[in-house]
């Protein structure tokens, strides 16, 4: 077992993010893993507090998900659904029963006076979900996306209009007043490990990123600090990443995703079919494992967890020999 199992962080957000957190689970000690998630996709549907990016994360980790579709409830009906269009409500977010259940819980939390942290960690434990699961920040972060119809929110766009408005700019409102989350803190903290999962830098990552320290946080920490590329071949295995990056003038490929952690990594994972990309990356003073980065099911996920520690344990071993 490597030597830093006992404390690994994962920086997640979306569907990516989860099954490399359910790698990590499996992969590692239990207890060693805590997953610090981003909260820009949050909004709120019928006076309900919605946090699809944390629910992914508790759903993956306890076995629920639905993972044809890589969100909501396995199983889920929609009988609620059904009743608010007949109430004439707008239903264009899928929102099943069971995970209305969720949504009621967290509301009626968070309507007491319970930190997101709080509620969170008591929802991930109580639904039994492998890992500690915190909120980035207890503060409202929400992802905001300009578009030739103006500036819209997240899950309008996302999931309302099917990502089709391009997006012209992003901005993360709240991001800057916003602190992170104290479970978050203390997880990075005591870090013997940092993984940027593959999930979305734009949507997923750089919400959390942008949080007031959170940057400065992650790059004083001294625990490695490893990314894995949400792009094969330049296209992203879910979601809208390589339509997002070209629009606003990114090169899609893996470096230029690990351009946008600049200043964070030790190391990045890329897919053996980008392994042209290794000279620029090493270029760049990243450490480059190619390997196959997709998770096709929670077993490969395993696989690719364990082959990122064992490889940066190796990372870490030269790194010692080289101070000594
Ligand atoms: N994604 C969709 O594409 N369509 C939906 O109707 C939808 C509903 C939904 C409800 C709860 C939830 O937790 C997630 C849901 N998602 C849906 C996924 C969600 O929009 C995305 O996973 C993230 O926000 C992007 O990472």
């Amino acid at each position: 077992m490597p030597p830093f199992a006992s404390n690994v962080v994962l920086i997640a957000g979306g569907v990516g993010g989860a099954r490399m957190a359910e790698g990590l689970a499996r992969a590692l000690p239990a207890g060693a893993l805590t997953v610090i998630a981003n909260v820009g996709d949050d909004d709120d549907f019928y006076g309900l507090r919605v946090c699809p990016d944390i629910d992914t994360l508790i759903y993956t980790l306890s076995d629920h998900i639905d993972r044809k579709q890589g969100w909501g409830v396995a199983d889920d009906t929609v009988r609620a659904l059904d009743v608010l269009g007949t109430l004439a409500a707008p239903t264009w977010m899928k929102l099943g029963d069971a995970d209305f259940g969720l949504h009621i819980w967290r509301s009626w939390q968070l309507a007491a006076g319970n930190s997101l942290t709080k509620v969170t960690q008591e929802a991930a434990m109580r639904l039994g979900a492998r890992a500690r699961i915190v909120p980035a920040s207890d503060d409202p972060v929400r992802t905001k996306l300009r578009t030739a119809d103006g500036w819209m929110d997240f899950q309008p766009w996302f999931v309302g209009r099917r990502c089709e408005p391009e997006v012209l700019e992003l901005r993360y409102d709240g991001a800057e007043k916003a602190k992170a989350g104290p479970e978050a803190l203390a997880a990075i903290e005591a870090a013997e490990l940092i993984v940027f999962a593959p999930s979305n830098p734009l949507l997923s990552i750089e919400p959390i990123l942008a949080i007031d320290g959170f940057r400065a946080i992650i790059a004083d920490s001294r625990a490695p600090k490893i990314g894995v590329s949400p792009l094969i071949g330049g296209k992203a295995v879910k979601g809208p990443l390589s339509r997002l990056m070209a629009g606003l003038g990114m090169r899609t490929s893996s470096s230029g995703v690990a351009m946008r952690y600049s200043g964070l990594l030790d190391g990045f994972a890329i897919d053996t079919q980008d392994l042209p990309e290794a000279d620029e990356l090493q270029g760049r003073g990243l450490s480059v494992l190619p390997t196959d980065i997709l998770m096709r099911d929670p077993q490969d996920a395993e696989r690719l967890a364990a082959e990122i520690l064992a490889w940066t344990a190796v990372l870490q071993e030269h790194r010692k020999q080289a101070a000594s």
